[in-house]
């Protein structure tokens, strides 16, 4: 019997699959298209197991729904620019570029080693030139939208990357690439004004089914919405009002000092020349604090009365300003009107300043003791005036009415999301398309100038300063309005504004005179499925979606969602630890195959457990695989020894193989519903296993097997496993003596009347008189034919006592009553 080689059919297959281009796809074709995508990876080193997961995954639905008759689009590619790839150059003393094209070299071979059915002519690395153009070219076309500017503010500083980051970078208040404690600077950078689409890209999340709720919560919650009102507060003896925004205008009774956050103007304009000196010495001092400690709930609230009042606008009381350290200068209008009763911050505050508390909701049931902790529910509105009584979800809307009314306030929403900030002092990374010219100011680079080259030989050592400013060849440039002496943009972008446009790009990869083709695109986006990691709910996802809406909005591409389904997978975890370098816990790849084969390092990834979950990596679960796989293959090369053997004679269908078609058939059925309703590969896979075990009990037991029987099962086993083990599956197909290759059969589907048991007819005697029939199936135990017998008779034995029941197996049932 022919022996499993891996090691000899999978780089045979690969080769032939090549040779004959069966995953180029065609642009166009008769049959339905589908877009397959995975996560792109930063090519900043080897693959290990983990990352080889999400490719597999993705593999298995590009193959089967190829199978099932689709114009399959599965591209890879690699997102190149970054300072993962930065740093290590630096590290390892050699050039960015060359560092991040040797890692492609070697990603690009250890997943061709997996068989994945990638169409390698599509591939997109965002570092070259044909890339990077139209990533400035995005960038000037926000540009001309108004949708990219450049503004001074506080900015999130990386102290150990050296470079600015995005809101959605910072986590918990650290590096999201290092875990460095993020600090503050005051710097001129660019911004893509990401939060003119807050409300599309909130009611987008509701088009999007085939997302998973957490990631949609993820993003709503980033993006932050919150209806209220904006109300302005006269200040006291000053021509001047402070605006608030509160989300709680029914407690404007309960207001009893107002709070301005320290980085405010309006604090040192407000502040009596006796607070002065206290005032200044509080915003120095906090100037130095973190500020993502400093407005946590958690964190101290601390604050300086600004020796002036403002005028609450309904109650005509004197109501004391703060600044205070809790208050956010980004959002809202950075000042508060503070109901210490009602809100956990305000009433920390009130209690720490020695401020009055005043209760304005009361719980609809039962009494509340406001000194002891503020009310922060629903309830009904008290010591308000005209409005007691009311139910202080309806006060919301009347109090909000009546403001707008007198002109005092108006309905407002404001979103926590800010405005994507896109410069990053660093070199490797696409250049922004900007000259700045004495005389003209700032002018865009003209399309035709495209691309603004990245220079090669730079010093690029991180100084907190762009590295392109050490660049007088690249600095130095002509305004292209007046031809004068003018200097380039010195600073890159962001690398999520790569990765927000590449899967455009890989429908028309080549194309030389524009990013994309708006009819291809619009041909095979939204992607059908994207498979990629949790970690980006809300950076690249929410990128990609705003990035695509302003393409829309633009005329460039004709839909306004990316991804139309959305799979996120666990990791790969190897001694209770997530895999990494730096552990030297990785799992490689290569390693694996070399020993196993990539059909059982695919089988396992996906049998390890439900592809959704983490599971941790274990070497005794891929030994398992590995010999389930060899059982598989030996199965089948003894049914095809069965089969091509000219003495065995034709046997009739006993029922043994009616039993074991009708297995073989339940199987098909199941796969097909555990791939088709949820990436359930592992139960897939468990489901694989019993039927070869079935399988192995048939030709064990059997003695004259039915070749018949035997050739349906063998020509359905390589057709179900081709997506899961292709390799193996083609080498099955041939050795089955088809001329055709695996991959482009259809998947096959099971034979409903397969599914159906034998039936057998048992008469039913009551106190031993024949009294009827029941048919029931053949694998029916003693127990369920007995019940449908006594279900059978039950009027007659109506008002009786069941004694016992008697059954002769497959003849009759006798039952006794008194
Ligand atoms: C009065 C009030 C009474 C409030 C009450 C809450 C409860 P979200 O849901 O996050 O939008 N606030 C407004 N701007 C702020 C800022 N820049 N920094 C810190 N806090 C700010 O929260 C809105 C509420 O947070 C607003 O409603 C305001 O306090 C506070 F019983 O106004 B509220
Ligand atoms: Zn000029």
């Amino acid at each position: 019997m022919k022996e499993y080689r891996p090691q000899e059919i999978e780089p045979k297959w690969q080769k032939v699959w090549e040779e004959k281009k069966v995953f180029e796809t065609p642009q166009y074709s008769q049959k339905p298209k589908y877009y397959a995508l995975v996560m792109f990876p930063y090519p900043s080193g080897t693959l290990h197991v983990g990352h080889v997961k999400n490719y597999t995954i993705g593999d298995i639905v590009a193959r089967y729904k190829r199978m099932q008759g689709y114009n399959v689009l599965h591209p890879f590619g690699y997102d190149a620019f970054g300072l993962p790839a930065e740093n290590a150059a630096i590290a390892h003393k050699i050039h960015p570029k060359k560092w991040t094209m040797d890692n492609i070299n070697t990603i690009r071979g250890q997943i061709k080693k997996m068989g994945i059915s990638y169409d390698w002519n599509r591939e997109v690395i965002t570092c070259n030139e044909d890339y990077y153009k139209w990533t400035q070219w995005i960038f000037l076309k926000l540009y001309e939208a108004g949708l990219a500017y450049k503004k001074p503010g506080a900015v999130n500083w990386c102290p150990s990357c050296q470079t600015v980051l995005a809101n959605e970078q910072v986590k918990d208040g650290k590096c999201e690439r290092c875990g460095t404690t993020v600090t503050i600077k005051h710097l001129e950078q660019w911004y893509f004004k990401i939060t003119e689409y807050a409300e599309k890209l909130l009611e987008g999340l509701d088009k999007l089914p085939g997302w998973p709720e957490h990631v949609k919560t993820m993003q709503r919650n980033w993006i932050g919405k919150s209806t209220g009102a904006e109300v302005d507060f006269p200040v006291e003896g000053l021509d001047k009002k402070i605006r608030i925004f509160t989300t709680r205008p029914d407690t404007i009774y309960g207001v009893t000092f107002m709070a301005i956050a320290p980085e405010s103007p309006l604090v040192l304009e407000l502040v009596t020349d006796e607070k002065r000196k206290e005032v200044e010495e509080f915003l120095a001092k906090v100037a130095l604090e973190d500020r993502f400690k400093r407005t946590s709930l958690e964190a101290k609230k601390e604050g300086v009365f600004l020796g002036r009042y403002a005028i609450n606008p309904l109650t005509g009381e004197r109501i004391p300003i703060y600044v205070a350290n809790y208050i956010l200068y980004e959002y809202g209008t950075g000042a508060i009107m503070a109901v210490p009763a009602h809100d956990k911050r305000d009433f920390d505050f009130a209690k720490a300043y020695g401020l009055p508390i005043k209760q304005v909701i009361k719980p609809k049931n039962g009494e509340w003791n406001i000194e002891e902790a503020p009310y922060e529910e629903e309830g009904i509105m008290v010591n308000s005036g005209p409005f007691d009584g009311l139910e202080s979800k309806a006060g919301i809307e009347v109090v909000t009415k009546y403001m707008e009314e007198k002109g005092l306030g108006k309905k407002s929403v404001q979103y926590k999301l800010r405005d994507w900030l896109i410069s990053r002092q660093r070199y490797w990374g696409a250049p922004i398309p900007i000259i700045y010219c004495d005389k003209c100011g700032i002018v865009p680079v003209p399309e035709k100038d495209l691309p603004v080259k990245l220079p090669e030989n730079v010093e690029f050592l991180p100084t907190g300063q762009s590295p392109l400013t050490l660049s007088e060849e690249f600095k130095h440039t002509t305004c292209p309005k007046c031809g004068g002496p003018a200097h380039r943009e010195v600073e890159t972008m962001d690398t999520f504004v790569d990765s927000s446009w590449y899967f455009l790009r890989y429908v028309n990869p080549k194309l030389e005179d524009r990013p994309f083709d708006t009819n291809d695109v619009n041909y095979w986006l939204p992607v059908d499925q994207y498979i990629g990691g949790v970690e980006h709910a809300v950076l690249h996802l929410l990128y990609s979606r705003f990035i695509t809406k302003v393409l829309h909005d633009l005329g460039y591409v004709g839909f306004d969602e990316p991804f139309q389904n959305l799979f996120t997978q666990g990791m790969i975890y190897k001694d209770g630890w997530k895999m990494s370098k730096s552990k030297g816990n990785v799992v490689s790849p290569d390693d694996m195959i070399e020993k196993y084969g990539a059909d059982t390092l695919r089988m396992y990834i996906l049998f390890m457990a439900p592809p959704e979950k983490d599971a941790e990596w274990s070497d005794a679960g891929i030994e398992g695989v590995h010999r389930f796989v060899k059982r598989l293959w030996n199965n089948y090369y003894k049914m095809l020894d069965i089969i091509n053997a000219s003495d065995v004679e034709e046997a009739e269908f006993g029922r043994e193989e009616k039993a074991l078609r009708r297995k073989l058939h339940a199987m098909i059925k199941k796969i097909k519903e555990d791939i088709e309703g949820g990436f359930k590969f592992n139960t897939a896979i468990a489901g694989l296993m019993e039927f070869n075990n079935q399988l192995s009990d048939y030709l064990e037991s059997v003695e004259n097997p039915s070749k018949k029987l035997l050739r349906e099962i063998a020509e359905k086993i390589a057709l179900i496993i081709s997506p899961f083990a292709p390799h193996m599956a083609e080498e099955m197909w041939h050795d089955l003596g088809k001329e055709t290759l695996i991959v482009e059969e259809r998947w096959p589907d099971y034979d409903e009347e397969a599914l159906k048991e034998d039936e057998i007819t048992i008469v039913v005697q009551v106190n031993g008189k024949v009294r009827g029939k029941v048919t029931v199936p053949a694998g029916f135990t003693e127990e369920q034919i007995k019940e449908r017998a006594v279900e059978s008779v039950k009027k007659l034995i109506e008002g009786k006592q069941l004694v016992n029941t008697f059954y002769v197996p497959g003849k009759l049932v006798n039952i006794v009553v008194k």
